[in-house]
């Protein structure tokens, strides 16, 4: 099976803008005349509902934020009655309250086609047993992915993260071919196997279907050599749907955007205003098949670009490229912007060192300083000083020519970096206590 749903994937550009111009202005008929701000929000642009008859129209609109679904907490923002919901979910958020969303049984069918979209871009049939290991609850990895798993008529393994150990005997005695998780989380799995002598041969994954968070293309080379499998990159937040918003195909080129339901533009982050193929900028959707929680061109704060060319896959739909953080995640150190992605991939790019690692920023006499913790692999730890010294060099200088910015390496023993079993926290940046 190449293809989910062929006709969607593979549509010609008139088919798509206008099945999406029918449905866009279908979908703010329904948020003007069912969410007050949005309401509010189109009768002070000064236009109506009905001057947005294509996709064209899109600029018109006004942005949502983050901070709307705050202030209306919890169901503020909600375009059907109550009774018409079949779930929640809803993302925690490191500060406030917590964002709640909701789905009629149409939006979750339509999600979990998208995941299934994305299972099938990755390979997996109806023969794989994938084994889910994103957190179930109100997190949308864990059964954002399970549906997805149902709909193609693959067999799911709810596993859900933690206990690594038993994880690691159900991978082995289930059969399991397909793992999903966090990066971070396969990265820890790959940890437990090595610690128990397990050849990742001896299990018979042939894919992981990896997101929630953001990781490097050494960091995906990194996962695929440890565990033997070929990754995928899968994206998305619960406000849009959960996972499923874009995903990766074999050419690993970018993520397909499900753009049948969720427009994509990238904007400006200073002047909001939408920006060209190729330019990195803040990722903005508006959801147009959604009837619980239709968000109208609802700004991500996630960093990446578009591209609209053809890939080799067949698709059509819109590739966004891997996202390199988020424009709330970048830090500036002493002036100069890095996402700590970019560290992450410097850092791999040295080698001799496990990909786990800290990335501490402080402020001392009114100056940004940067340490790295770094864990070294067991044989380069018991190394003499003299190469771990040449070690620490290379690492500063490549951080230096690459991303401009000068930092102090800390080599810490194997293991001693806290694991992640769901999203990983990897930055501590202490100038903001
Ligand atoms: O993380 C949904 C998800 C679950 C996606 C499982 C993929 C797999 P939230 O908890 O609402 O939803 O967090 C959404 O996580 O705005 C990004 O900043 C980040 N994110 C999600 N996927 C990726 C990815 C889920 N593939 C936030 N690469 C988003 C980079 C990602 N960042």
């Amino acid at each position: 099976m190449l293809y989910y749903n062929k006709s969607i994937e593979t549509a010609t550009y008139d088919e798509m803008f206008h099945l999406q111009s029918y449905r866009l202005s279908k979908t703010v008929r329904r948020a003007y005349d069912n969410v007050p701000l949005y309401k509010q929000r189109i009768d002070a642009a000064g236009i109506f509902p009905e001057d947005i008859k294509s996709v064209d129209d899109l600029r018109k609109l006004p942005y949502t934020q983050k901070k709307d679904l705050r202030d209306t907490y919890p169901y503020g923002m909600f375009a059907v009655p109550r009774n018409k919901l079949v779930r929640v979910h809803a993302s925690s958020g490191t500060t406030g309250k917590q964002t709640v969303v909701g789905y009629t049984q149409n939006d979750i069918d339509l999600w979990s086609e998208c995941v299934a979209r994305a299972l099938v871009a990755a390979g997996t049939t109806e023969d794989d047993f994938v084994h889910v290991s994103y957190g179930y609850g109100l997190f949308t990895g864990g059964l954002g992915l399970h549906y997805g798993v149902e709909k193609l008529g693959a067999t799911a393994i709810p596993a859900s993260s933690g206990n690594t150990a038993r994880q690691i005997t159900m991978l082995q005695d289930f059969g399991s071919s397909v793992l999903c998780c966090t990066p971070s989380y396969a990265l820890y799995i790959s940890d437990v196997l090595r610690q128990q002598n397990i050849d990742p041969k001896t299990i018979n994954l042939k894919s992981g279907i990896f997101g929630a968070e953001p990781w490097s293309e050494n960091m995906r080379h990194e996962i695929e050599a440890r565990l033997n499998v070929k990754a995928f990159d899968i994206y998305g937040l619960s406000e849009i749907c959960g996972p499923g918003v874009s995903f990766d195909c074999e050419y690993q080129n970018g993520l397909h955007v499900n753009e049948d339901h969720f427009l994509i533009e990238i904007v400006d982050p200073e002047s909001g205003m939408p920006l060209p193929d190729g330019e990195p900028g803040e990722v903005v959707f508006t959801c147009i098949s959604k009837e619980a929680l239709p968000l109208l061109r609802y700004n991500t704060h996630d960093i990446s670009s578009i591209t609209h060319e053809r890939c080799e896959c067949g698709r059509t739909l819109v590739r966004m490229d891997r996202i390199t953080g988020r424009s709330d995640d970048m830090l500036i150190i002493r002036g100069v912007n890095v996402f700590p992605s970019q560290i992450e991939s410097v850092l791999l790019s040295v080698g001799q060192i496990e990909p786990h690692y800290l990335i501490v920023v402080d402020r001392q006499n009114n100056l940004d300083t940067l340490e790295i913790k770094v864990e070294m692999s067991l044989a380069a730890f018991s190394d003499k000083i003299r190469g771990l010294e040449e070690l620490e060099r290379r690492i500063r200088g490549s951080l230096e020519s690459v991303l401009g910015i000068s930092a102090k390496i800390t080599f810490v023993e194997a293991n001693t970096i806290q694991r992640s079993e769901g999203k990983a926290k990897r930055v501590i940046d202490n100038r903001k206590l």
